[in-house]
C-alpha cells in the first residue's frame, strides 16, 4: 500500500485552523470565495443553470408537460430499479401527480426487459397502460436511440432526464434533460422544483439518498444536496423511509452517509435486484404506515436473501478464478443471477484490485457487470470491443453490457488482450490519499469540530486522513469474532499522551507489530457518543512497523 501525501503543513506547532487550511487545499479549495463557498453552503446555489442544464430544453420539457397536464394526457415516468432509478421515479410521480398530472410510474424488470427504455419495456407498458402519449425516463434514455424511435412511431412523445454518459448520436426524443453533474434523482428534484416553483420541497431527501446510494462525488452541488438532504432525512416524516429505519435498527435523527450507504440503499435496491423495484418505490411513495411496515419487513427479508447469494455466488468466482499474470478478472456462469453479478464484481475488486466483470450466462444472451480501479476507465474500455456486444453504458468506475453468448469467448479474448496492454502496473498499486503529517497533540474534540466543517464526507471528498509518525504501541489486544480486528493504544514519547485507535480487519498484524514497537500510522479521527459523552478514536487505515521493541 503506498501512501499518498497530499499535503505539507507550513508551522511547527500547527493549529486545527492551520491543519483545515490544508485540507481545503488538497479538496482544490483555494481563493478566499471557494472557501467560504465550501464552508457556507447554500441551497438555492443549486440550480439547473449551476449543474449545466440547457436552459432551451428544460422550457421546451416544462411546456411539454404543462400541455399534458392540460390535455389529461396519460404520462408515464419510465424509471430504473436501482435506489436512484426509484427515487427519481418517486420524485416525478408525487410532483406531477400533485400538479393534477394523470401519471402512472414503469419500472422495468431487471431480467425481463433489461435496462433502460427498451421496445420490449414500451410495449408491455403499452399492454398494462392504455393511452400512454408522453414518456418521461428517469435515470436512463441517453442512449435509447432505438426505443425512442418506436415510441415515436407509436405516437407517444418521450422526454428523456438521465445523468449517464452521452454517445454522439443523441435519441430523437422530444427534449433532453441531461447533465453528469447529478444523479438521475438530483435531476428529477431539480424539474421537480422547476415545475412547481412556490410548492414546498418534498423530494431533497430522496434526492440525496439517491446521491449517496448513487456513488455521486461529494463536491459541488452533490456536496451541497446532500448536507441539506441529510438534515431533512433526520426530521423526515416520509413513513416509507421511517418504517426502513425501524425495520433496520437505525436512529433517523443520526442517519449519516455510512446508514444511508450501508444500510438503507442495500435494502432499497434489493427489491429490484433479485424481486421487484415496484416494492421498493411502493414503500417510499406510500403514505400508509401499516403498508409501509409490511413493506419495509418485506425488503428487509429480501435483502437477506440478496446477501446470501452474492456471498454464494462470490466463493463461485473465487473457486473459478485463475488470475496468474492477468490484468482483468472475467468470469461468466449460467447459474449467476443477473441482480447480483455488480456486487460480486465489487467485492472482486476489493478483493484482487484488478478491473473485474462477472456475467450472468444465457441461452442466446448474456449479461455483464463490471466494476473498475481508480484511473481506469471501464467504460471506455469496454466499448474498445463493441463489435461483440449488443449493448453497454455506465460510468468510468461501474459498466454493464450484453454480449451474444456465441461471441462470448472472442470477447473474452479481446478484453484480456487488450486489458495486458492498458492496465499499467502504476495502476494496481493501491495507495490511501493522505491528506497531511500531523503532530498526534493536535488531536482534541475542537480539532474534530473544525474538519467536520469540511463535512459531508464520502465519495470525492474522504473522510480527512491524516499520518503521525513515530509512535509507541502502548497497548494492544485482538476483539472482534475470531480476533479479527485490533485495538490499539498509541503514544507519542515527545507528548507523553495516548490515544484509543481501532484498526478494522488488522487481526493478522499481530505477526508483525506488538506491544512497546514503534510505528507510524495512517487514520482517521472518530468522535464517538458514550454515554452521552463524545469521546475519541484514531481509525487506523494502515499501520507501518518503524523497529520492534528491544528487549
Ligand atoms: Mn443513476
Amino acid at each position: 500500500m503506498k501512501w499518498n501525501i497530499l499535503g505539507k503543513l507550513k508551522v511547527k506547532n500547527p493549529s486545527s485552523k492551520d491543519i483545515v487550511k490544508v485540507l481545503l487545499q488538497n479538496r482544490g479549495i483555494k481563493t478566499e470565495k471557494q472557501v467560504k463557498e465550501f464552508l457556507d453552503l447554500k441551497l438555492d446555489s443549486v440550480t439547473t443553470k449551476s449543474v449545466s442544464i440547457n436552459t432551451q430544453d428544460l422550457k421546451k420539457t416544462i411546456l411539454r408537460i404543462k400541455k399534458a397536464i392540460k390535455d389529461k394526457e396519460q404520462i408515464v415516468v419510465f424509471g430504473d430499479y436501482d435506489v436512484d432509478g426509484i427515487c427519481a421515479t418517486a420524485i416525478i410521480w408525487e410532483t406531477l401527480t400533485s400538479l393534477g398530472a394523470k401519471i402512472l410510474p414503469y419500472i422495468p424488470h431487471r431480467v425481463d426487459e433489461g435496462y433502460g427504455l427498451s421496445e420490449t419495456g414500451i410495449k408491455n407498458l403499452k399492454l398494462k397502460i392504455k393511452n400512454c402519449s408522453l414518456i418521461i425516463t428517469v435515470d436512463n434514455g441517453i442512449v435509447a436511440n432505438e426505443a425512442v424511435d418506436f415510441a415515436n412511431k407509436n405516437g407517444i412523445d418521450v422526454i428523456i432526464t438521465d445523468h449517464h454518459t452521452k454517445l454522439k448520436n443523441l435519441p430523437k426524443a422530444y427534449s433532453i434533460v441531461h447533465t453528469t453533474k447529478l444523479c438521475g434523482a438530483g435531476i428529477a428534484w431539480a424539474l421537480s422544483r422547476e415545475l412547481n416553483k412556490t410548492g414546498k420541497d418534498n423530494y431533497l431527501e430522496l434526492a440525496g439518498l439517491a446521491t449517496i446510494a448513487d456513488l455521486m462525488p461529494l463536491v459541488g452541488e452533490n456536496r451541497t444536496i446532500v448536507k441539506f438532504a441529510l438534515d431533512a432525512i433526520r426530521k423526515t416524516s416520509r413513513v416509507g423511509l421511517l418504517e426502513i429505519f425501524k425495520e433496520a435498527q437505525i436512529q433517523k435523527e443520526s442517519t449519516g452517509i455510512y446508514e444511508i450507504s450501508f444500510i438503507v440503499a442495500p435494502r432499497l435496491n434489493a427489491a429490484g435486484r433479485i424481486e421487484t423495484a415496484m416494492d421498493s418505490l411502493r414503500l417510499l411513495c406510500t403514505k400508509d404506515k401499516n403498508a409501509a411496515r409490511l413493506l419495509a419487513e418485506k425488503i428487509g427479508r429480501t435483502n437477506r436473501r440478496r446477501q446470501k447469494i452474492t456471498e454464494e455466488t462470490l466463493l463461485s468466482a473465487k473457486s473459478k478464478l485463475k488470475i496468474g499474470d492477468k490484468k482483468l478478472i472475467f468470469i461468466h456462469d449460467e447459474n449467476y443471477e443477473q441482480g447480483v453479478i455488480g456486487l460480486v464484481a465489487g467485492k472482486l475488486v476489493e478483493e484482487y484490485y484488478l478491473p473485474s466483470i462477472v456475467l450472468s450466462k444465457g441461452k442466446k444472451y448474456t449479461k455483464a457487470s463490471a466494476r473498475s480501479i481508480s484511473g481506469f476507465n471501464i467504460i471506455e474500455f469496454i466499448r474498445e470491443a463493441k463489435e461483440f456486444l449488443i449493448d453497454a453504458g455506465g460510468h468510468p468506475m461501474a459498466a454493464g453490457f450484453t454480449v451474444e453468448t456465441d461471441k462470448l469467448d472472442l470477447l473474452q479474448e479481446k478484453l484480456e488482450t487488450l486489458a495486458e496492454k492498458m492496465v499499467g502496473d502504476s495502476l494496481l498499486t493501491k495507495e490511501i490519499k493522505v491528506d497531511c503529517e500531523i503532530p498526534m497533540e493536535v488531536i482534541s474534540l475542537e480539532f474534530l469540530n473544525e474538519i467536520e466543517k469540511l463535512s459531508p464526507f464520502g465519495m470525492g471528498n474522504s473522510t480527512p486522513t491524516f499520518l503521525s509518525s513515530n509512535l509507541i504501541i502502548y497497548d494492544m489486544q485482538l476483539v472482534g469474532a475470531n480476533g479479527k480486528h485490533l485495538r490499539l493504544s498509541l503514544k507519542d514519547e515527545k507528548f507523553n499522551r495516548w490515544l484509543a485507535a481501532i484498526a478494522f480487519g488488522f487481526g493478522a498484524k499481530t505477526k508483525e507489530i506488538g506491544i512497546g514497537d514503534r510505528v507510524d500510522v495512517v487514520y482517521t479521527v472518530l468522535g464517538d457518543e458514550w454515554n452521552g459523552n463524545k469521546r475519541l478514536q484514531l481509525k487506523i487505515k494502515d499501520i507501518n512497523c518503524l523497529s520492534r521493541k528491544t528487549i
